[in-house]
């Protein structure tokens, strides 16, 4: 029986890795972000492996997830794997010398865009009887590290959030894992330094740090388990990172 999926944030990192690896695994995948020349260019990726429908939307934007989702063709509409990746960290900053524009972009994006996506998506899971609604969070929703503050805040709050849904969606068969990675080096850190290449590169200086695809690896292996089993949480780092604040690095 075909399976589709949806993935948030897929234009990069992780939610690019993930959706070509669902495609290789034989799923119908729905690929979204805001930047609609990278959809296009992964649609033609996965075209030669699966069956790809591309959606272009802000995920912090409720009007535009409630239109995106309402104008999706009947043959979509069985969405039965969602995995909320879409998110971000805008700066580091005591909370002190903190942005308030960095801190709503990344509340509207990792909290509210998570709720309004799954908002969506849940009545779908709950028709068919079935679903698996997969969380990206991070060691950061585990531990506060020194001047993550709002960021830490936001994946705590998926951390709770996973736990929330687990609970209120037990009785529609519907299951939600949540994933925390460590460090994994995507466009991440580019973002988060508004594009400066140097502080980006800083953070992995002297160690090796996950690559999108080891996340990935994780994401399908939890969603291919059998129906009664269920991953809840999953921790993972790189071996040269033992939390958020210990890693070792090569000098
Ligand atoms: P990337 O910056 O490479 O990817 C982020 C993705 O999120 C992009 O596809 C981006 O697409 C999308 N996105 C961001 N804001 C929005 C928005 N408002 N609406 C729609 N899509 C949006 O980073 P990662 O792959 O590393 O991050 C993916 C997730 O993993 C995030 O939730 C992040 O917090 C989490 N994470 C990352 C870690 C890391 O070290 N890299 C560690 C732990 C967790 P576009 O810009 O096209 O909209
Ligand atoms: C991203 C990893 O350590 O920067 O969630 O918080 S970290």
């Amino acid at each position: 029986m075909e399976k589709i999926a949806l993935v948030t944030g897929a234009t990069s990192g992780i939610g690019k890795a993930t959706a070509l690896k669902l495609a290789e695994a034989g799923y119908s995948v729905i690929i979204t972000g805001r930047r609609w020349h990278l959809l296009a260019e992964l649609e033609k990726q996965l075209i030669q492996k699966s069956r790809v429908l591309a959606l272009s939307f802000d995920v912090s934007n409720n009007e535009e997830v409630n239109h995106a989702i309402d104008k999706l063709p009947e043959e979509w509409k069985n969405i039965e794997l969602l995995v909320n990746n879409a998110g971000l960290a805008a700066g580091l900053s005591s909370i002190q010398n903190g942005d308030i524009e960095d801190w709503e972009k990344m509340i509207d994006t990792n909290v509210k865009g998570l709720l309004y996506v799954t908002k969506k998506i849940i009545p779908m899971m709950i028709s068919h009887k079935r679903g698996h609604i997969v969380n990206i969070g991070s060691i950061a929703g585990k531990e506060v590290y020194p001047m993550g503050n709002v960021y830490c805040a936001t994946k705590y709050a998926v951390d709770a959030l996973t736990k929330a849904m687990r609970i209120d969606l037990l009785e529609h068969n519907i299951k939600v894992t949540g994933i925390c990675p460590g460090m994994v080096e995507t466009e991440f850190s580019l973002v988060r330094f508004k594009g400066n290449k140097e502080n980006a590169k800083t953070v992995y200086d002297g160690l090796e740090p996950l690559k999108a695809e080891d996340v990935a690896d994780v994401i399908l292996f939890a969603v291919t388990r059998p129906s009664h089993v269920n991953l809840n949480d999953i921790v993972i780092t790189p071996t040269a990172q033992a939390s958020a604040t210990n890693v070792i690095r090569k000098k």
